[in-house]
């Protein structure tokens, strides 16, 4: 074959690479929100049906005055709404994983955050929760899937569930989630968290945000992760929210509206959080491989939520 021949499936291949990069830049933008209504015009028949599903689910004004808040604020505490026997069972399970730490952390598949360890990985099969395990549980609740789903107009889809420990960090340089972000796994992005340690002061390292009217400077920012100074150049010190709040406190924030940090853990404190990921499907990136198998029997709002 000629040197000609051979280059030009290189020169496809780098042109398709850099329409990828730029459309993953432009997906991170409000213009995103071009591919996601594209892919949403291609599936209406799903979306009539998430529609029909949420309807299906209990109402309680103070689900709904939580889901307001949501909305305007970008954040709610759910700590009084949520099923506090299902946080119980997360906390039972998060217990067992701390208590064999030395163990797991040896066995940790994903290192690239030194200040976090994942504790999950041995219950994955494939990679996927059994749906009957009580993380799963806690993110199907009907409180959160109302809350949440009233917020995205539409059941929305359970991405993952994580635990996470954080351990100090000092004499390091702040990396990742410990600097200002927005999550951008999708164009609607709710987290569900519990915290299961006391976050007692900033030294426990709260889940700290700048609620959603006041992070709209950074909507359009290419730059993921910001320093703090980068940050309140722009922004009020006064409009942070740090998350202070007693062992089994839960809450939803936007993560993707809301500007973000967390895990800078001080001294000898470590800090246990779960977290439930939710986006507005369809998603505007490749599906991922499942991440939950059916166990047990499910409802159809469970098995859409998951998609099962
Ligand atoms: O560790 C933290 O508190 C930050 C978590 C975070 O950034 C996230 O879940 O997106």
């Amino acid at each position: 074959m000629s040197n000609a021949a051979s280059a030009a499936p290189v020169a496809k291949k780098q042109k398709i690479s850099q329409f990828r990069r730029l459309l993953w830049h432009m997906n991170r933008t409000d213009l995103g929100w071009v591919t996601k209504t594209a892919l949403t015009s291609l599936q209406l028949g799903a979306r009539a049906k998430r529609i029909e599903l949420l309807k299906t689910l209990p109402v309680k004004p103070e689900w709904s005055a939580a889901s307001r808040q949501l909305s305007e604020q970008g954040y709610v505490d759910v700590t009084s709404i949520v099923d506090r026997s299902l946080a119980e069972a997360v906390a039972t399970v998060a217990q067992n994983k701390v208590d064999r730490l030395d163990e797991l952390a040896g066995k940790q598949v994903l290192g690239h955050k030194s200040f976090w360890v994942s504790l999950l990985d041995e219950d994955l099969v494939d990679g996927a929760f059994a749906t009957d395990h009580p993380f799963v549980r806690y993110a199907l609740q009907p409180a959160a899937l109302r809350i949440i789903g009233d917020f995205m107009h539409e059941l929305p889809q359970l991405s993952d569930v994580l635990l996470t420990l954080s351990r100090p960090t000092e004499n390091q340089p702040l990396s990742y989630s410990q600097l200002w972000h927005l999550d951008h796994d999708d164009k609607r992005v709710c987290k569900l968290f519990i915290y299961l340690t006391d976050v007692r002061d900033t030294a426990d390292g709260p889940l700290t945000f700048i609620p959603a009217p006041a992070s709209k400077p950074f909507r359009n920012t290419l730059k993921s992760h910001m320093s703090d100074d980068k940050v309140f150049s722009r922004v009020g010190r006064s409009e942070v929210k740090e998350m202070v709040a007693p062992r089994l406190s839960s809450f939803i924030v936007n993560t993707a509206r809301c500007l973000h940090m967390g895990s800078r853990i001080l001294s000898d404190r470590t800090r246990l959080l779960y977290t439930a990921t939710y986006i507005q499907p369809p998603r505007i990136y490749p599906e991922p491989p499942a991440r939950f198998r059916a166990v047990g029997s499910l409802n159809e709002i469970e098995r859409t939520a998951m998609r099962l």
